[in-house]
Order: C-alpha cells, then structure tokens, then sequence
C-alpha cells in the first residue's frame, strides 16, 4: 500500500514568506507545499498538507488521520508552547508524530522552549527553515520502514 503522510501547519503559518524574513525566511508555505509534494512523488509516497489558523480543526484532523494517515508531520506554530489538547490529541491517536518547526526554537525566547508536543512526538526537527520539512518526509519514511522490518 502506498504510505500516506499528513502534513499539519498550525496558526500564522500560512503568513511564511510575507513578514520577518529574518525569523521564517522568504519561503512561502505554498512553495514548502509544491516541494513537499515533488519530495513525496520522488519517493513514491502520498502527502496531504494542511494548515488552520484554529486549535479544534488541528484536533479534528489529527483524529482523522488515524486510519487515513501512516504519520503526521506536525508545525503547530506558537500552539506547540500551549496546547495540552493537541498533546492529549498525539497520545491517542497512535501514529507516529513528528514535531517540525522552522526556527530553532531552543535559540529564541525563554517561551518557546517549552514544547508540549515534545514529550509525546517521535523527535523533533527545528532550525533547518523549509528544508525541514522534506527531512521530516526522511525521517518518517526511515521510522515506518524500520518499525515493517
Ligand atoms: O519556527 C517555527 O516553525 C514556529 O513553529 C513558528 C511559529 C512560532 O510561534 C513557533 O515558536 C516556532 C510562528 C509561526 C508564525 O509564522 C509567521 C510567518 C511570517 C510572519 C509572521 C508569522
């Protein structure tokens, strides 16, 4: 079967590429979606990006994507540093979840280096900017492989 992976931004993601090229840098998310999907058609895979603005619709798609999804790469923006809801989400929804941020969040404000997601993700990968979403696609790829061996 073709592996399926879902791709979640969370809040003011879908602002990439318009401010603080200095933080985020000028990619847009719709350019990080085109090489997400050249990535994902290189190796063979499905991936479904989406990006909400609101807590609950992260929620309910992370609830979808069991049964529907072999993992999720999951940017939850500034939701990351309080959302218990989406962490609850994560440990029940038994797939593997990768935390993806574009900044090193280690390297900026006190606030951001408090991760809800952290705890119950498969790992993280933060301060590569755009490139870290299709070394996201790798990892989770590399993982899903090991755990069929
Ligand atoms: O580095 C990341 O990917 C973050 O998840 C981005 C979040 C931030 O709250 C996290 O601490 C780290 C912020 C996304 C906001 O993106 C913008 C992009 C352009 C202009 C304004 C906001």
């Amino acid at each position: 079967m073709t592996r399926s992976i879902l791709i979640l931004n969370g809040p003011n993601l879908n602002l990439l590429g318009t401010r603080q090229p200095e933080v985020y840098g000028t990619t847009t998310l719709h350019d990080i979606e085109k090489m997400c999907a050249n990535h994902a058609a290189a190796h063979g895979i499905t991936v479904v990006f989406l990006q909400s603005n609101h807590e609950g619709a992260l929620l309910d798609a992370l609830h979808a994507a069991r049964g529907t999804h072999d993992g999720v790469i999951l940017n939850a923006g500034a939701y990351t540093h309080t959302s218990i809801a989406l962490m609850d989400a994560i440990s029940s929804i038994q797939l593997p979840v990768i935390e993806l941020h574009l900044s090193n969040i280690h390297a900026r404000e006190e606030f951001r280096h408090t991760s809800y997601i952290a705890p119950v993700a498969l790992g993280q990968i933060c301060g590569f900017g755009a490139a870290g979403y299709p070394l996201a696609i790798d990892a989770l790829l590399s993982w899903l492989g090991a755990a069929d061996a």
